[in-house]
């Protein structure tokens, strides 16, 4: 737990309504007259903004190892870890990161099924021993929440474009480490997106006011 700021992660297969919630949480906490600071991984400072594009859109890259999109989303981390979210927490602010170290341990570690001792000591290498206070896992079934990113748009990056079982492997993931910390709380991200705001507020507050 951080004496100034608070660091809040959110997480969950895409398509969960994750950044929609950021932008609401953002609004009702800035209401409080807290200082907070939205980010996303991969990405938010120039180096890992061009890494992101290397990992997600870039049609050269297709071929990508699982070894170098870990190594690719802990360089990202290290950067904004170090550039953005070590400073912002330490001038008192909220900052609430979409996805972080726990994403690379579901999606490198239990999906692409790289050792998960190597994602351990990566992730907290890359993280320099920041730890989110509280992390928000968005639930549902992944046949629905790829849905509507269909709906959204054909054009699927590299990684939204696996299949079913590789995110079925994800939520599994995540729902086990939610289990045995308690810096987890797992919220049913299938309602509309009011109520779903108003849950996660409310664990929040339960946490912290
Ligand atoms: N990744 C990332 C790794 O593999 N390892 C890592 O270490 C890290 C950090 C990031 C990709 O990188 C991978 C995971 C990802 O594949 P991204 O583009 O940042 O990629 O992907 P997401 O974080 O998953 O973002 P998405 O935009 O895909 O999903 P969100 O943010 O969960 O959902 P959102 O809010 O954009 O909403 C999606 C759609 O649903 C609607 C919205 O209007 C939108 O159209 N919606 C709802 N509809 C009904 N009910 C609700 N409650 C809704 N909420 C939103």
């Amino acid at each position: 737990m951080w004496l100034d700021g608070k660091f809040i992660t959110f997480e969950g297969i895409e398509g969960t309504g994750k950044s929609t919630q950021i932008s609401f949480i953002a609004k009702e906490l800035s209401a409080r007259s807290l200082d907070v600071l939205t980010l996303r991984e991969p990405g938010c400072t120039k180096i890992s903004e061009k890494i992101r594009n290397l990992l997600q859109y870039d049609k050269e890259c297709h071929n990508m190892f699982p070894e170098t999109e870990l190594l690719l989303f802990e360089a990202s981390r290290a950067q904004l870890v170090r550039e953005v979210i070590a400073p912002a927490i330490g001038k008192g602010f909220w900052v609430l990161c979409d996805r972080f170290f726990d994403s690379t341990t579901a999606y490198q570690g239990s999906a692409r099924k790289l050792p998960m001792h190597i994602i351990e000591m990566l992730n907290s290498f890359a993280a320099g021993g920041y730890v989110p206070d509280m992390t928000v896992i968005f639930d549902m079934d992944p046949a629905l929440s790829l849905g509507r990113l269909t709906g959204r748009s054909t054009n699927l990056d590299r990684i939204e474009a696996e299949d079913l079982e590789f995110f079925s492997l994800i939520r599994k993931k995540y729902l086990e480490m939610a289990k045995n910390d308690s810096r987890f709380v797992v919220i049913d991200a299938s309602i509309e997106p009011v109520m779903l705001g108003k849950n996660i507020m409310n664990e929040i507050a339960k946490k912290f006011f």
